[in-house]
């Protein structure tokens, strides 16, 4: 039994006595269908019979109107629905969706079932009494819970095989159906479907394309990495109103790929912003869309997110044109230069302070189920407050790059003084505190039984420069000591066991879960990031290893090595059996960080107002790597060598050592070949 994860396909084949059976499964690119197919050979001497049962359970599809039937004008099962609703102005919304479900075969089946009951029966999905039975009874589903299933019966004669294909998918009407079957339900219409998926999937160069030691490594960062940021800014996650510090990260992954497209999402999110610098909680991507449940509650944080997006488009593209752009805010028609708009941003973020300096948390930042820390309109949050000096920063390094001295000077000078707030009020023993609530009481502390360690304020601490390099790695072996766990890191720990009022919905997650102390990705790709930063290398590919599953581990983490997943269960000193278990949630902010460790980090191949610079932290243990790197409409190829008689970091383009790491004339066009010599480090 072999089952492949292919880059545009899925295979199963199964040997079994005499026969060998091979599945596939494919997508297309624009259809909501599944394209199945199935050959059996006859591997034995004699002529073999068999029946051969396609099933596709539908489950229970609703409580207003569900049936099926065998249809023999598409030559197949059509299950309907009405998707339940009450208010009236949803049944214009539901008129358009896609309520059938169908299974079509390429040739017409002996015999067929779509009543999930009567094909089970009491022999149940094990030994169903529909394959017991000679045939199939044609039974369909009137208001029962509904199934696609199908009997074909074969006779093989000695080295044949039989050929199937199917389409299992959704559609409005027969119609609709009738033209899949048409265009796909063939050979060669799974063949240009598999092509077309292909360009489809393949219409992006990732910036960088690597190679080393490590080939499972390499072909995760080459192909699957690239593929999760490429679904995040291609389909938004798939709803209209993204949440906007979704939105943004996801575009700040999406630069790296097809930066134009990030470009748009900068600015239609700027038109979304309000003139006094606020930003919606989501951003609506067409005319009908609205904000949705989550959108509709106070979170604090989208503004930092902006320059953060806009200085990573920047150093890649080198487009300070973008900052010239007019586009009027959501509630003043007149067109605002993109800068001005940044401005407003960082002064939203400035007006949104408590007394004290510190960032008001309302009902949630970054961490959107930490909703009552502070929904009384006092509670302020450590990680926002560290954000909120890290997107000052950024932001400018953009104004000093255009020459914009005076704001340049004004953002760092609010930056430092909010640093110094942060160590006076967060800093406590040995490690920085989360918040402090709207009652005043600091959390996120040793005195506290659970939650006492939260990893966001200490990366983020790193990012803004509260901390020098010296006192971050104290803060790492305190990390490492309370939240380091074979999966990755802990969010917090320990997890919280019963709800805490002044915390919120955060704590009445399972302990071990999501925000409750899982390892959150995300948040281990803000700490992976933190540490490049610092030069932490070593620490840096540890923590990027860690996230991804290896063979040594799948079994425990449940998950294939083909995307890192929100969150692995945590709790590792509470819950040991099922600590790094896969939440399989592949939406998740953590793939655009994650990115960014490889290209600036790792590789340290990083765009600059400059130019290209390269600083790169391989682990000691790497003497070689290989990367092409896209940057600016060229291309460069990097050899990267590690060894003992390099006395240090000299970087040669086209055979000319750079003095200071930066290749600051890039052409369009243009290849370049680099050679970086690396030191080898004795210790
Ligand atoms: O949602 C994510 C959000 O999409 O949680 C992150 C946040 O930064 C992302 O914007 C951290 O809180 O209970 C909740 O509301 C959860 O927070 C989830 O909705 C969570 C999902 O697990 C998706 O990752």
């Amino acid at each position: 039994y072999t089952f492949e994860v292919l880059s545009d396909r899925i295979e199963w084949t199964i040997c079994y006595g005499q026969l060998e059976v091979r599945l596939g499964v494919q997508l297309t690119p624009n259809d909501t269908a599944e394209l199945w197919s199935i050959r059996i050979a006859n591997t034995g001497d004699c002529e073999q019979t068999l029946s051969i049962y396609p099933y596709f359970p539908l489950g229970y599809q609703s409580w207003m109107n569900q049936s099926a039937d065998y249809c023999y004008n598409t030559q197949g099962i059509i299950a309907k629905k009405v998707t339940p609703y009450q208010k009236l102005e949803d049944y214009w919304k539901n008129r358009n969706l896609k309520e059938l479900s169908f299974l079509i075969s390429e040739t017409e089946p002996d015999a067929w079932c779509a009543n999930a009951n009567q094909f089970e029966g009491w022999g149940g999905l094990t030994n169903p009494d529909g394959v017991a039975a000679q045939q199939l009874n044609n039974a369909p589903a009137l208001y029962d819970v509904p199934v696609a299933s199908l009997q074909f019966d074969v006779s093989l004669t000695a080295g044949e095989a039989y050929n199937q294909r199917f389409i299992f998918g959704a559609a409005r009407d027969t119609d609709e159906i009738q033209q899949l079957r048409r265009q796909h339900l063939s050979k060669s219409g799974f063949n240009q479907a598999l092509q077309k998926t292909a360009s489809y999937l393949n219409q992006v160069e990732p910036s960088v394309h690597i190679q080393t030691e490590d080939t499972a490594f390499d072909q995760f960062i080459n192909l699957w990495l690239p593929r999760q940021v490429f679904y995040h800014g291609d389909v938004d996650r798939l709803t209209t109103d993204p949440q906007t510090r979704n939105y943004l990260q996801d575009g700040m992954g999406m630069i790296f790929l097809d930066s134009a497209k990030a470009r748009e999402k900068i600015i239609r999110t700027l038109s979304q912003q309000h003139q006094d610098g606020r930003l919606p909680d989501g951003i609506l991507l067409n005319e009908a869309a609205e904000l949705k449940y989550i959108n509709t509650v106070p979170h604090s944080d989208h503004c930092v997110w902006l320059p953060i997006c806009l200085h990573t488009y920047i150093c890649e593209t080198g487009d300070v044109s973008i900052l010239d752009i007019a586009i009027p805010f959501a509630d003043n028609p007149t067109p605002t230069r993109v800068f001005e708009h940044l401005e407003q941003a960082m002064q939203w973020l400035k007006n949104n302070m408590d007394e004290r300096g510190l960032s008001l948390i309302h009902q949630g930042d970054w961490c959107d189920p930490m909703n009552m820390v502070g929904h009384q309109g006092k509670g302020v949050s450590a990680w926002l407050s560290m954000a909120t000096s890290y997107a000052w920063q950024r932001w400018a390094d953009i104004c000093d790059a255009i020459m914009q001295q005076s704001h340049a000077n004004r953002w760092n000078h609010h930056a430092d003084v909010l640093n110094k707030n942060i160590i006076q009020f967060f800093w406590h023993d040995k490690w920085f505190a989360r918040g402090i609530t709207d009652e005043g009481r600091t959390f996120g502390i040793k005195q506290d039984l659970q939650g006492s360690i939260y990893l966001n304020p200490q990366s983020w601490a790193m990012l803004a420069g509260v901390v020098d390099t010296y006192e971050a790695d104290a803060l790492i072996a305190e990390v490492e000591q309370h939240l380091g766990t074979p999966y990755g890191l802990e969010m917090l720990g320990p997890p919280y066991t019963e709800m805490v009022e002044d915390i919120g919905r955060l704590t009445q997650k399972f302990p071990g879960t999501a925000e409750n102390g899982s390892v959150y990705n995300h948040a281990a790709a803000f700490y992976a990031f933190a540490l490049y930063q610092q030069g932490k290398s070593e620490q840096g590919y540890a923590a990027l290893a860690r996230m991804l599953v290896t063979p040594k581990d799948a079994l425990q983490r449940e998950q294939l090595p083909v995307f890192i997943p929100n969150y692995y269960r945590g709790a590792m000193r509470q819950h040991p059996s099922h600590a790094g278990r896969s939440s399989q949630l592949f939406n998740t902010g953590t793939v655009a960080w994650f990115y960014r460790c490889i290209v600036e980090g790792l590789f340290g191949v990083s765009g600059t107002f400059d130019g290209l610079e390269f600083n790169p932290q391989l682990p000691n243990a790497w003497s070689n790597a290989k990367v092409v790197r896209r940057f600016r409409g060229a291309r460069f190829n990097i050899q990267y060598k590690r060894r003992v008689t390099f006395q240090q970091l000299s970087v040669y383009v086209d055979g000319q050592l750079l003095d200071d790491n930066v290749f600051k004339h890039t052409i369009a066009g243009k290849e370049y070949q680099v050679d970086i010599h690396i030191p080898q480090e004795t210790t």
